[in-house]
């Protein structure tokens, strides 16, 4: 722990801030030394924050968990974000892009939690507790300007997460090796789960750890976004596709 409670408040209000005005920030890199478990409690009061809105908690997301993700963003270390209410858009609505800054969009895949996840226990099987699976896509919007963020930079905005829709559930499956194409308007996108850690099961073993070390609790009813297995692309005011072989697709329409 580098940062004293005075400079971790302000940190917090300065993203809350950024995200609520719609308007980017410097790198919280540039003025402060900050090391990733102060970046998670940044995360954890940038997320109260929003819980003080009104908001809750309905899941989890992890990021970094592809090459193509990390090749595109400079950093290789998996991170894990908090999803709320206020950032879902169901299934082929509208969005309206002055709610971001500059926002992304990115191909994922979503599983959901039938069952809580005990993390105290050592041995906790996670595949056990998860009942379905979809094609889902997620928006992120750094509150970073230009995008450009340090390892703890983007753990502390939340894993620069800002929405996400999610596509028709399955009875859970091996979704390995599928082949995932994400259209945005004239620019295509296409990946393979497989890019998700050789399998995206593997990322729900990498939150268990993940989820342990931070003290973020997986409950019954949450989503788990696995990360994106494609570059995300610039989000524009047209129609966002995502299709995912044996899934099935899910849709958003930037609007202006
Ligand atoms: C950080 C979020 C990364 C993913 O799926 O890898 C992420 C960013 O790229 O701004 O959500
Ligand atoms: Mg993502």
């Amino acid at each position: 722990m580098l940062l004293d409670m005075i400079d971790t408040d302000r940190l917090i209000d300065r993203l809350d801030c950024a995200q609520q005005t719609v308007s980017d920030t410097r790198s919280l890199a540039d003025s402060h030394e900050i090391d990733i478990d102060d970046a998670y409690r940044i995360q954890n009061g940038v997320v109260s924050r929003r819980l003080g809105r009104g908001e809750s908690i309905i899941g989890v997301k992890l990021g970094f968990t592809s090459k193509a993700k990390m090749a595109q963003m400079g950093i290789s270390d998996v991170i894990v974000g908090q999803l709320t209410d206020a950032m879902q858009i169901g299934d082929g609505d509208d969005v309206d892009l002055a709610r971001f800054i500059h926002p992304k969009i990115e191909p994922e895949i979503a599983y959901r939690l039938a069952r809580d996840v005990d993390l105290a226990d050592p041995s906790v099987d996670i595949e056990s507790c998860v009942d379905a699976v979809a094609p889902a896509m997620e928006i992120i919007d750094s509150r970073y300007r230009d995008f450009r963020f340090t390892y703890t930079d983007v753990v502390a905005d939340n894993t620069s997460a800002a929405g996400f829709a999610i596509g028709q559930w399955r009875p859970i499956e091996e979704v390995n090796n599928r082949t995932v194409r994400l259209e945005m308007g004239e620019r295509i996108a296409l990946g393979s789960t497989a890019a998700i850690l050789g399998n995206p099961v593997r990322a729900l073993h990498a939150l268990v750890d993940m989820a342990r070390r931070r003290t973020i609790a997986l409950r019954a009813g949450q989503v788990i976004l696995a990360g994106a297995a494609a570059a995300a692309v610039p989000m524009t005011a047209d129609t966002a596709m995502c299709h995912i072989v044996g899934l099935g697709g899910v849709s958003v329409k930037g609007t202006k």
